[in-house]
């Protein structure tokens, strides 16, 4: 049995195994008994998804009784929890991590052998949920993961899209895009609460009333939908709590046919009911980058309304509002569910007649902010006509902040015009509209960045003066992951050599990795190390294999870069690398022989109207088919591009990786946490000092980490200086080679004209200067390149990653959150 993480005097402690399930014979027959009842079939007669979902049954109905046991207590004695808000959960496949947490694993093994059945063969059943589009959504994943491991009340609160991100394939070598139907066999995972439904409403318009001699406003909508919450369990590790992740699906009301669309009419009353129900219809495919379209306005009220009076509705009739903030935390994971603050002050004061400045009081203590971009084009701004359309209630409030907030800030610096309109929320150019994170950070408590320098840039590039305004609001909480799935569960072999080597107990207290220190200069354990390095290599290769009819060759360095493609996390840089050693190789300048075999692996979805994004895709599916196709490089350059990445297949290539490719332009990417993944994997970095690189490096030392490209503020002063791409396209001859074979139609069957766009933009334009960081990159993988030929030492460097990196687990992220902002006290 595993030792129970919390010492085995903790109340929770219990037997790690309970239950029906408790034992193989418990566990055979209550499986039998779902899938006789739950699934109607008996064994012999039942396909591959009917033991799937009776076997999740069966670890669900374990963790069962835990849960309820859990939302009991808190019923009980009630203690302050966090409500997570957030627009995307980027889950990845549930049955491992359930049963994992759960203690499981080992007693369902044997209970499928004694029927019969290969577990794998149940695992490849499950359908991720992918209910997000990178980083944000994968963070929100991590963080209910480490709440419920450290057993803070928390409820995650978000949408049930019935489309996820879509599914990618390559037509031609370009991007396609197909729906992702993940809901089409069903989610064994998964309670429905009609009975819970919220109304939501929209449209209509305002007015004032006579309350008693008290003249209030109150909104009066022109339509709404139901909120259907589905209930999701989030288990802690070994510890007994268990979570709640409720997201909402939007459904059609009767009221709604017939007050808004029905002219009696069959036809249309059925119309009105798709456009109600489209609200939870997609996840929009944007990372970063939003469109602003009234669909995604209405979701993001949906869940945020939803979510906010689901809460409130829990609290007895008594209770006394002005204590909500010692009972709850509204985290808003970025801006998309900021539109829940004017609907608290909305329920505060015009629903329980709570007076304006009692009401903003206990809304400022409630929320806390989390920034994850710097990118201006992704600060997300409202038209005021649109919100006042579909909001019309909501954007009175956001006005009436708005102005008392200016009041303030006149106040303190008299009629400074020009600090008042860079303050203001309402932004009055282009058009007249809502500036989401300036609301924000007005109506949060705390608000923060998500890395180190992200924060400080947070506080002096993009909220200057806020932070000036409000003096120790300002926070950093650097991510983290949870090392649960993405250590125990996506690299077994490692998990149990660390376990071989310090003992257990470090899957929940991660800083406990540094004992390995003293294991980097053992040459057997080192030895141990590349075994699993390069048994994972094996296990990639099957995948690979089996998937896309790649293979990942034996004693290749694999290069790993796989992120959403974006133009600043420079994707565009690792190609001109890869086009680069093979100029130097076919235009005779350097001998094959000479070259270290290396196979470069992408996994990026690009938003599908993202053109440029989806240009560097086909160019980079082009120039693998020219290399890979070439004899002259046979054997020692490969690109593979592996489509449809998505957090399955993240757990195969993360832990195969060895170098990790996090290259964006200083200044630009937030954090970036599969940069923890893969050094807490052991692979080596090569980065530019950007988002948690910066601390990964200080963490590992800077002779474990391949350094190269400017610093963010060398990026401003060459900004300041004008920025010219050609000049360094002139400096440099290998980049002058490398972009002239593109230029000349090399990887596009002679036609010049399709990587023209690419060629011109970076020679012209080039915003994340790809060109200006190109010779220090080629310089640095020069370096890449001699370290791996000495692989004891590589080995060696690799061990200090993974020892040095504990820090960037998502439980001390969530710990940094405990103390910082929330205030919420583990229930244990
Ligand atoms: C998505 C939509 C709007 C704004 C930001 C994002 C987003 O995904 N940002 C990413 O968040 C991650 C988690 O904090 C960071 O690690 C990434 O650097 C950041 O790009």
């Amino acid at each position: 049995a595993v030792p129970h993480p919390l010492g085995a005097s903790h109340p929770l402690a219990l037997a790690p195994v309970t239950g029906p399930a408790s034992s193989v014979d418990g566990f055979v027959r209550q499986f039998l008994r779902n899938l006789n009842h739950e699934r109607g079939v008996a064994l012999s007669a039942s396909n591959d998804a009917d033991r799937y979902f009776a076997f999740a049954l069966t670890v669900r109905d374990y963790l069962m009784a835990r849960w309820l046991e859990d939302l009991r207590r808190q019923r009980e004695k009630p203690s302050k929890g966090v409500a997570y808000l957030s627009a995307e959960y980027l889950l990845g496949r549930q049955l491992d991590n359930n049963l994992l947490a759960s203690g499981l694993t080992d007693i369902a093994t044997e209970a499928m052998a004694a029927c019969g059945i290969d577990i794998d063969e149940l695992r490849a059943q499950e359908v991720e949920p992918g209910l997000g589009n990178g980083g944000l959504g994968r963070l929100a994943a991590c963080f209910i993961d480490s709440l419920a491991t450290l057993a803070v009340p928390n409820t995650g609160y978000g949408i049930r899209y019935e489309y996820g991100i879509f599914r990618q394939t390559f037509e031609g070598g370009q991007q396609v895009e197909q729906p992702d139907a993940w809901l089409t066999l069903g989610s064994p995972w998964e309670f429905p609460h009609p009975e819970a439904s919220r109304r939501i409403s929209f449209g209509g318009h305002t007015e004032t009333y006579d309350d008693e001699g008290t003249p209030r406003s109150r909104w009066v909508p022109g339509w709404h939908v139901q909120a259907v919450p589905y209930n999701y369990l989030v288990p802690g590790y070994l510890n007994g709590w268990v979570n709640t992740l409720r997201l909402w699906s939007a459904k059609a009301t009767d009221s709604f046919d017939l007050r808004v669309f029905n002219s009696g009419d069959y036809e249309e009353a059925v119309r009105a009911q798709t456009y109600a129900e489209n609200i939870s219809k997609v996840l929009y495919p944007e990372d970063s980058t939003p469109q602003g379209k009234e669909l995604r306005l209405q979701q993001q009220y949906f869940f945020a309304a939803a979510s906010i009076g689901d809460f409130l509705e829990q609290l007895p009739d008594d209770f006394d509002l002005t204590t909500l903030p010692d009972r709850i935390i509204f985290q808003l994971n970025d801006t998309h569910p900021v539109i829940g603050v004017p609907e608290l002050m909305r329920v505060l004061v015009d629903e329980k007649k709570l007076e304006w400045d009692a009401a903003w009081a206990i809304t400022q203590k409630c929320f806390a902010y989390t920034c994850h971009t710097l990118l201006p084009e992704a600060l997300e701004v409202w038209s005021v006509d649109l919100l006042g359309r579909l909001l019309p209630r909501q954007l009175e409030i956001i006005y009436r902040i708005n102005e008392e907030f200016l009041d303030e800030v006149r106040e303190r610096y008299g009629d400074d015009e020009m600090r008042i309109r860079n303050m203001s929320i309402i932004s009055e150019f282009p058009d007249r509209s809502v500036r989401m994170a300036y609301l924000a950070t007005v109506a949060s408590s705390k608000v923060n960045g998500v890395a180190k320098l992200h924060s400080q840039l947070l506080r002096e590039k993009v909220l200057p003066d806020f932070n000036e305004f409000y003096p120790g609001k300002f926070t950093n909480v650097t991510n983290g992951v949870t090392p649960r799935r993405f250590i125990r569960l996506a690299n077994p072999g490692l998990s149990d050599l660390i376990t071989e080597a310090i003992g257990t107990g470090w899957l929940t207290d991660l800083e406990r990795l540094r004992e390995l220190e003293t294991y980097a200069e053992n040459p057997d354990f080192r030895a141990a190390f590349a075994e699993v390095k390069a048994a994972n290599k094996r296990r990639l290769d099957r995948v690979m294999r089996d998937r896309d009819g790649f293979e990942i060759s034996d004693g290749h360095l694999l290069d790993a870069m796989v992120k959403r493609l974006h133009e600043y996390k420079r994707q565009m840089l690792k190609v001109l690398h890869i086009v680069t050693e093979y100029e130097r190789v076919v235009s005779g300048r350097v001998a094959a022989s000479d070259i270290q075999p290396r196979t470069f692996i992408f996994g990026a979805k690009a938003a599908p109207g993202y053109v440029m994004a989806k240009r560097i895709i086909h160019l980079i599916n082009a120039v693998g088919e020219v290399v890979n196709a070439d004899p002259r490089v046979e054997g020692r350059l490969k690109v593979l591009f592996t489509p449809n990445y998505n957090v399955t297949l993240a757990e195969r290539v993360i832990p195969a990786a060895d170098l990790s490719e996090q290259i964006s332009l200083a200044g630009k990417e937030a954090s970036g946490t599969g940069n923890m993944k893969f050094a807490l994997n052991g692979a080596l970095t090569i980065g530019t000092d950007d988002g948690a690189n910066v601390e990964i490096r200080e963490l590992v030392g800077d002779e474990n980490f391949f350094l190269f490209g400017m610093s963010e503020p060398e990026v401003e002063a060459l900004w300041a200086r004008g920025y010219k791409p050609a000049e360094f396209y002139q400096a440099d001859e290998n980049l002058r080679r490398a972009i002239d074979l593109i230029a000349s139609g090399a990887f596009s069957g002679g036609d010049k004209s399709v990587f023209e766009p690419i060629v011109s933009n970076l020679l012209y334009d080039d915003r994340f200067m790809v060109l200006a960081d190109y010779s220090s990159y080629i310089a640095e993988q020069a370096k890449v390149d001699a370290a791996y030929a000495d692989q004891d030492a590589w080995t060696h460097a690799a061990i200090l990653n993974v020892a040095r990196c504990g820090f960037f687990s998502s439980d001390r992220s969530i710990r940094d959150y405990i103390a910082r902002i929330w205030h919420t006290p583990p229930v244990l």
